[in-house]
């Protein structure tokens, strides 16, 4: 495309689209035109390649995911299509600010963390390599909440994406099913027929998905809740306006908000609603297409793959078998094999809490029929298989019962699916020891390298060609160049100017300056125990009583940079996030340290400030406690943006530390199995700290007030915490943290070798791309082929 076609577009959509004259646009008008003269490029492959899919009769793959952590779409759709370099002649021919209307869009969060995200880079992947498949979720009016820092605690405000149009979406008010909840199970004529009490309409809302190039495009199809009656005319004839906006309200509640904690079940009511909601209407969709075409519903595991995002769609088990079992008839068990073919689980957590359990009771007033299908599930799967019960204490277990009706089960690395085995899932691994696969997870190289790292990638392509952007193993051509001390210079000078923007972003955002010669040491996910930003913390403490005892020591300058939000309702992380903001403003104003220790915490945290992150680090956090972190995918952007990790042989860290070399990888900690016994060590948390004075001392710190004003006991939580249970073993690790952080400040003041590893890290780490990780989960769990890419728009 010209860069005069790519202009008349938004100029066109600017003016009959927005009604808008350029005179008086104002950015948001011209993102959105933009952004629509962007979707209108992808518009045809995304129509070619449903068309192939119909031509082809293809199998499909449906990925089931309450959350899609998609984040800005503009970017990415222009440098997937080709047109960015136009984009951004058109802009600075207008005399406009490129970046400040790319970054007007908001970022949206439909998603928590990890789990999320992975489900927005899988789509992505999905698409590059062609593979039908179509994404399907909740269409949440606020997303993931906002966070702001008061005095140092966070605050959450409602997110409001929404109030904005969604540029990128196509409503589809055809696409719409009923969703009943509650009422009654009846029998007639020897069959169950269910009689909800109250129903909701699941509407469709379609975003194009574009993969590299342009040559295919799948869709995220994401339900909203409408009423089934918007207004009760009754109530209103009677002059009660607020009970006659009821239904709409109720319904609506639905699709309201994302639920902001994905590690605790709270067993919440609504939550049981949202998942079932945007299940039933997924495999109701989904159900029809397969019917346009195809007559025998016993095809549909030929024809469809599904795979579970966690249990959050765990119910599509039962409600499968209902619509085969109840409505289409079909026996029993042959409604369970055909489920089952179609079914497919991925686990993404061993933490017990966060292991989805619904009560009986809560399960049969919203669920009647679906209970009883359990129950007959149960019942059918022990006959087989004595010794397994999916209900247990009056309670469903939704891990059990996503497994049994699973064809394949997978974990997201080779640690986690292997603990997957000898611990939650063991007795049933036991039984079916087919059945669990391991998956490592993977991300997308175009958004985390491409288009967050423009000057990384461009050295790259010059390097090595562009061929690495599809196929991300071929980085690994980087090799020879490791050798050359001008490419390494160049490379040096890549991440400096990526440091020296995040520093002046710091500076502009935060008031705080930091050197961009000293180490940025990042640390950004979700605030828990488990991740340990207090050992991170405390770390960072005794480092500084160090340097205070040592004023004329030759120290490595470090920016420890952290990022992330806690569940609003878990009150240790949210401790963890006020004595980082206290120690921060305590260091940051010490004239004596000043110079080399600074701790920055930009408050919320989401994918936008993670693309603007991740590029300028030096160094990778990841210090789980071993066997806690499922996988990471933080881990894996890091290492591709020639990032070095400290870690512990945790989630995927193991595969990345065996990809970049043991030389290349701070390792620290205790293993998962020392883990294990160390916690049955008495007395294990006074031990640690008796034996080790830095450590001892920086707890202290807690407890006399250093951070707290001269209050004692603000911090005393944290502080009894680590030196009582310790359950997840800060203390344990921390003298070993302690040794390799000291080896990471020697390392990096031998900056030659400093940039052969951070460049090894890059060249390594084209394993860890969602590509891999999709076409691994198309030939050993879906059984689904890439189509042949239709053409390449791109060059067009
Ligand atoms: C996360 C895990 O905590 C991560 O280790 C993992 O990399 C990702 O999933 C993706 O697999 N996770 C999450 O974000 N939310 C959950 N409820 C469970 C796991």
């Amino acid at each position: 495309m010209s860069t005069s076609a790519l202009k008349d577009s938004v100029l066109s959509h600017l003016k009959y689209s927005l009604g808008k004259d350029p005179e008086h646009a104002t950015t948001y008008d011209w993102r959105v035109a933009l952004s629509l003269a962007a979707r209108d490029r992808i518009v045809d492959p995304w129509f070619e390649s449903t068309r192939a899919t119909y031509r082809a009769d293809a199998k499909r793959v449906y990925y089931l995911s309450m959350e899609f952590l998609i984040g800005r779409l503009l970017e990415d759709a222009l440098v997937n299509t080709g047109v960015y370099d136009d984009a951004k002649a058109v802009f600075d021919d207008l005399g406009l600010n490129f970046g400040e209307i790319l970054h007007d869009e908001p970022d949206a969060a439909l998603g928590n963390g990890g789990l999320g995200r992975l489900a927005a880079c899988f789509l992505e992947s999905l698409s590059t390599l062609g593979i039908p498949a179509m994404g399907y979720g909740i269409r949440y009016e606020h997303g993931l909440f906002r966070q702001r820092f008061e005095g140092g605690r966070q605050v959450e405000e409602a997110e409001d994406w929404l109030t904005q149009e969604h540029v990128w979406e196509f409503e589809r008010p055809e696409a719409a099913f009923e969703i009943g909840f509650g009422g009654q199970v009846y029998e007639n004529g020897g069959r169950a027929v269910w009689r909800p009490q109250e129903a909701v309409i699941a509407q469709a809302f379609d975003t194009p998905v574009v993969g590299w190039k342009g040559e295919w495009a799948n869709t995220l199809r994401l339900w909203g809740a409408l009423p089934k009656t918007v207004l009760d005319l009754q109530r209103f004839n009677a002059g009660d306006y607020a009970a006659a906006a009821e239904p709409e309200a109720l319904a609506r509640t639905i699709s309201r908000v994302l639920y902001p904690d994905d590690t605790t079940e709270e067993g919440k009511h609504l939550r049981l609603k949202q998942e079932y909601f945007f299940t039933a209407a997924s495999l109701r969709d989904l159900i029809r297409r397969f019917e346009a075409e195809h007559d025998d519903l016993r095809d549909l595991p030929k024809r469809v793959a599904i795979q579970l995002n966690d249990t959050h769609p765990a119910i599509a088990g039962p409600e499968l078998v209902r619509i085969l079992h109840d409505e289409r008839g079909m026996e029993f068990e042959t409604a369970m094999e055909i489920a089952r073919g179609c079914l497919n689980y991925t686990n993404h957590t061993l933490l017990p809490e966060a292991l989805e359990r619904w009560s009986d009771g809560l399960m049969g007033y919203l669920l009647p029929r679906h209970l009883q299908l359990i129950e007959r599930i149960d019942t059918a799967h022990q006959t087989q298989h004595p010794g397994i019960a999916i209900r247990e204490h009056g309670e469903v277990k939704m891990g059990e019962l996503s497994f049994i009706m699973a064809n394949r089960v997978n974990g997201v690395s080779a640690l986690h699916s292997d603990l997957m085995k000898v611990t939650v899932f063991k007795d049933l691994h036991d039984m079916h020891p087919d059945r669990i696969v391991n998956q490592t997870n993977g991300v997308t190289p175009r958004r985390w390298l491409r288009t967050c790292n423009p000057r990384l990638s461009g050295l790259i392509t010059d390097a090595i060609g562009d061929g690495w952007i599809k196929d991300a193993e071929r980085l690994s051509e980087l090799e020879p160049h490791v050798n050359d001390a001008g490419f390494l210079d160049r490379f040096v000078q890549a991440k400096r100017e990526n440091k020296v923007d995040l520093g002046q972003w710091i500076a502009e955002s935060m008031g705080i300056s930091v050197d961009p010669d000293a180490m940025f040491d990042v640390q950004i996910k979700r605030i828990h125990e488990y991740k340990r930003q207090h050992l991170n913390i405390l770390e960072t403490i005794a480092l500084w009583q160090e340097m205070r005892d040592n004023p004329n020591g030759d120290w490595t300058p470090r920016v420890k940079i952290f990022g992330g939000k806690a569940a609003p309702g878990y009150v240790f992380a949210k401790e963890i996030i006020y004595l980082i903001n206290s120690v921060a403003s305590v260091i940051n104003n010490d004239p004596v340290t000043s110079k080399w220790l600074k701790v920055v915490y930009p408050a919320n945290y989401n994918v936008t400030l993670a693309e603007r992150l991740i590029p300028a680090a030096n160094l990778s956090e990841q210090i789980s406690t071993a066997g806690k972190e499922a996988s990471g995918t933080g881990n894996m952007k890091f290492a591709l943006n020639g990032a070095l990790t400290i870690g512990t042989l945790d989630g995927a860290n193991v595969e990345i530390r065996e990809h970049v070399g043991a030389d290349n990888f701070f390792l620290f900690g205790m293993t998962a199995e020392e883990v294990m016994e160390r916690r049955t060590v008495e007395g294990h948390a006074w031990d640690a700290i008796s034996k080790d004075p830095r450590l001892a001392r920086a707890v202290d710190a807690l407890r006399n007030g250093t951070f707290a004003g001269g209050d004692h006991d603000r911090f005393r939580g944290i502080a009894d915490n680590i030196s009582g249970p310790d359950y997840f073993l800060v203390a344990s690790d921390f003298s070993d943290y302690w040794r390799a952080s000291r080896e990471v400040d020697q390392a990096f003041r031998d900056t030659g070798h400093w940039a052969r590893m951070a460049a090894l890290n890059t060249a390594r780490s084209g394993w860890f791309s969602s590509d891999r990780t999709i076409r691994s989960y198309a030939s050993e769990i879906w059984d689904a082929l890439p189509s042949k890419p239709l053409r390449n728009i791109a060059a067009e």
